[in-house]
């Protein structure tokens, strides 16, 4: 059986939760920073650890069948790839920046001038799209100092917390695109069982980190009041205590929701709650 190959970026801000996200699967391999290739022991898989840039050519190109990067990435570098799994992390948004003291009010205030940007193509689309026509001036790193120097009337960024922009004097101004961190795989690779299986691991991760699992115990009396509160569940396992009017409701409930939900039961009678997370949810 030929042993597939995953790119995932060496060091950065995703090299942590794709790694974490793999073990999750169960896949065992060292994550020494020193080795570019590392072997998993318990499936035909061998991880490639590499600059984040280089990921998408080397799975168009097929030298991995697989990699982790973020979307961003992908459209930057222009491949042609399959778009496999969205994972949930590294999310993001390019957006395109200003300084706060600016005359810059839409989008047509941005024709001819100068917005730097180490993400040329994706902007040059965005511009396009619009309708308009900025000098992009291409640059590798610290963006975000380039208006203060003079360099460009704006700029084009990542944004998660907004920190950057608001310490060196930006606002953000337009959004370009959103990202997060996705799978994708060669042209082809989506037909091979070994991939399938795969992404069957992710997906049951990633459900798993959605949920809680919920054990509560309430009096029979209220049974029907805490059920109805249940959100999705075919049937909540309800096994007797020892406490004949008792019982226990055994249930899983999305994280997204779940504060407002475990208040509700409270007040619909349900005692002694204990959350525990999920490993993993297969379908
Ligand atoms: O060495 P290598 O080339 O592999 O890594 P890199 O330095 O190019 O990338 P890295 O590790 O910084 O980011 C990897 C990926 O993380 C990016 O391609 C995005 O998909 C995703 N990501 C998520 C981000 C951010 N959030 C992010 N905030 N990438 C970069 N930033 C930077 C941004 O460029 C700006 O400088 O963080 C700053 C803004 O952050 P806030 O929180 O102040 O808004
Ligand atoms: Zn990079």
């Amino acid at each position: 059986m030929k042993t597939l190959k995953i790119a995932i970026q060496k060091s950065g801000r995703l090299n942590e939760k794709s790694v974490e996200l793999l073990k999750n699967c169960g896949l065992n391999f060292e994550n020494y920073k020193s080795s570019l290739i590392s072997p998993v022991s318990n499936f035909p898989l061998e991880i490639l650890f590499l600059r984040d840039d280089d990921i998408p050519e080397y799975v168009q190109d097929g030298i991995a069948d697989l990699g982790i990067v973020g979307e961003n990435v992908i459209q930057e570098t222009e491949v042609e790839v399959n778009y496999l799994q969205r994972l949930g992390f590294g999310k993001c948004s390019l957006k395109i920046a200003v300084p706060n003291n600016n005359d810059i009010q839409s989008l047509a205030d941005l024709n001819g001038k100068a917005i730097a940007t180490t993400y040329p193509v994706i902007l040059r689309k965005f511009l396009q799209e619009q309708g308009i026509q900025s000098d992009i001036r291409t640059i590798s790193g610290s963006v975000e100092i380039s208006p203060g120097l003079g360099l460009s009337d704006a700029i084009c960024d990542l944004v998660s917390t907004g920190g950057t922009l608001k310490s060196n004097g930006l606002k953000p101004f337009a959004d370009v695109m959103s990202s997060e961190a996705v799978l994708i795989g060669s042209k082809g690779t989506d037909g091979n069982h070994l991939v399938q299986e795969l992404i069957q691991r992710i997906q049951s991760v990633l459900r798993a980190k959605e949920t809680k699992y919920v054990v509560l115990n309430v009096r029979k009396d209220n049974l029907d009041a805490v059920i109805a509160l249940l959100p999705g569940v075919k049937s909540p396992s309800v096994v007797p205590l020892a406490e004949a009017d008792w019982v226990a409701v055994h249930t899983v409930i999305p994280e997204r929701d779940f504060w407002d939900r475990i208040s509700q039961l409270k007040q619909a009678g349900a005692q002694g709650i204990v959350v525990m997370p999920i490993e993993k949810i297969i379908l």
